[in-house]
């Protein structure tokens, strides 16, 4: 049983043994797929798997497969044929294979003594989503590159394919900027990281830092592509830019002010001026940013953005007066409006969290994640937005995922269980067809205030990754009938990879 549950499975008599003279036959476009394959079954199988026009397992496009990234899969006594209409499919199909595979397929070491043996099945498999996501908050707590590559391999080998990274944010600065070096420099450390939740008034005053390199997002960016997965990513503003103002004070409203990087958790006061210099710097980050991320989308944060220090600044007033708004807090939809101008001028399309500070200046073409209580969703759907559905009760990874005492601290006021995570709609039923068009996918928020080790990460992640995985692939999966079962034949998986996940989850114990 494979994970997320496909649309159509059907058992067919016999089965098919994977060994060392098994070869593959892939055609031009779906070399990757077949590369991947290699890859992905080599250090626990050691099979070559070596390309030959005869081989037995056969990678092909075929136009009549359904949907993007949907894909066929047979396997019978006398091989193995996947086909796709795209590449992407392809490679989802490869996921597949994988997991109709015993779980020790998937251990990172040599496995001896394991037949690889395939069942017979049937397999016509499609996403009801385009965009399955996790969002990985890297700046509250820095993740390093080969945290990342993992993720990305889990997220392929649940057909999630969006790693949203949450890069920038008042408590570090992780994306380097050659133009504006101290954003590293400077904004990528700061003296402590606060204990507890915000106001805890604790802190461990140990220095935090970490960056990426330009070749290490590269490097990811590509790693990922080979899996099917895209990279967006997150340069917050024109709140959660505390970092930033760090390294250089004159884009804040008080440029006098030296500010150190946040060390507390929370909503920061200090926010990016509106000046031409501030959307200047903008417009020269985000553009170093698309040159490293091919994404068809980047995200601009745009959260949480209080309008105190505009309310006092001459300069903020100026620009208030100038434009004819009606108030200060009018900024915020006018700031990230600009923004939003020049990614589509470049042919990118902005993304940005639901605020209704901002929502009413907001160009359509963003795309909004709705995080807060509340129809946001419909309200983004109705004014005509693409929406990405993100709300916290559901999709929230730093909730704790029980009440038991032994769960290890996490932001307070709900409780995100692996049932509530598998039960989330993207598009409720009160929305109309038209509505529910506007609705692009889901994703999972890693927020990484408390992650300090890659256990926690894990154990945070999964298995509510793997609800929302299924749930984004396949509108059918029941809970008790369907994904209860295949989460079963999944754990000995994430066992194989090595991954600390919390085991009982699946009782919904809270
Ligand atoms: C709200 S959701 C935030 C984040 C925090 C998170 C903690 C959103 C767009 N902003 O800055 O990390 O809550 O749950």
């Amino acid at each position: 049983m494979i994970l997320p549950t496909p649309v159509r499975l059907v058992r067919t008599p016999g089965r098919f043994t994977l060994d060392t003279a098994t070869a593959v036959h892939a055609e031009p476009a779906a070399e990757p797929a077949a590369r991947l394959l290699r890859t992905l079954l080599a250090p626990a199988t050691g099979l070559p798997l070596p390309p030959a026009a005869d081989g037995s397992v056969r990678l092909a496009l075929d136009p009549a497969v359904r949907g993007a990234e949907g894909y066929r899969l047979n396997v019978t006594p006398d091989g193995v044929r996947l086909t796709a209409s795209a590449p992407a499919g392809l490679l989802a199909g490869v996921q597949a294979l994988r997991q109709l595979l015993p779980p020790e397929a998937l251990s990172d070491r040599p496995v001896a003594g394991v037949p690889w043996t395939l069942p017979g099945v049937e397999i016509t498999d499609r996403p009801r989503h385009p965009w399955r996501g996790l969002m990985v908050d890297v700046a509250r707590h820095f993740q390093p590159l080969d945290l990342l590559l993992r993720t990305v391999d889990r997220l392929a080998l649940h057909r999630l394919n969006i790693l949203h990274l949450h890069l920038t944010d008042d408590q570090g600065w992780r994306l380097p900027i050659d133009a504006y070096p101290r954003l590293t420099e400077i904004g990528s450390r700061r003296a402590r990281s606060m204990l507890g939740r915000a106001g805890s008034g604790r802190f461990d005053e140990q220095p935090h830092g970490g960056a990426y390199t330009k070749d290490e997002l590269r490097t990811l960016v590509a790693y990922a592509a080979e899996r099917g997965v895209t990279v967006v990513p997150e340069v917050e503003m024109p709140g959660h830019a505390r970092a930033a103002l760090a390294a250089y004070p004159h884009l804040g409203n008080r440029p006098e002010r030296r500010l150190d990087v946040w060390t507390e958790w929370g909503v920061c006061d200090t926010v990016l001026g509106v000046h031409d210099e501030v959307l200047e710097f903008c417009r020269t980050v985000l553009g170093e940013t698309l040159d490293l991320f091919p994404s068809p989308y980047v995200h601009v944060g745009g959260d949480e953005c209080p309008v105190t220090e505009w309310e006092n600044s001459r300069t903020a007033l100026a620009r208030v007066a100038e434009l004819g708004l009606g108030a200060p807090k009018e900024l915020h939809g006018w700031f990230l409006a600009q923004i939003g101008a020049y990614l589509l001028d470049a042919g990118r399309r902005p993304v940005c969290w639901a605020e209704d500070s901002s929502s009413a200046a907001l160009p359509t073409a963003f795309v909004v994640m709705p995080w807060r209580d509340g129809d946001h969703g419909l309200a983004a759907a109705r004014r005509g937005h693409d929406v990405v559905m993100t709300p916290h009760r559901s999709t929230y990874l730093d909730y704790p995922q029980s009440s038991h005492p032994d769960e290890p601290l996490g932001q307070a006021g709900a409780v995100v269980d692996l049932v509530t995570v598998h039960a989330h709609e993207a598009a409720p039923g009160h929305w109309s067809g038209a509505e529910a068009d506007r609705v692009l996918g889901t994703q999972a928020q890693l927020w990484t205030e408390f992650v300090r080790t890659p256990e926690h990460f894990d154990h945070l992640a999964f298995p509510r990754l793997c609800a929302l995985a299924d749930r984004a692939w396949n509108p059918a999966s029941d809970w008790a009938t369907d994904f209860l079962p295949a989460l079963a034949h999944h754990a000995p998986r994430l066992a194989a990879l090595g991954i600390h996940h919390r085991t009982g989850a699946e009782a919904g114990v809270t």
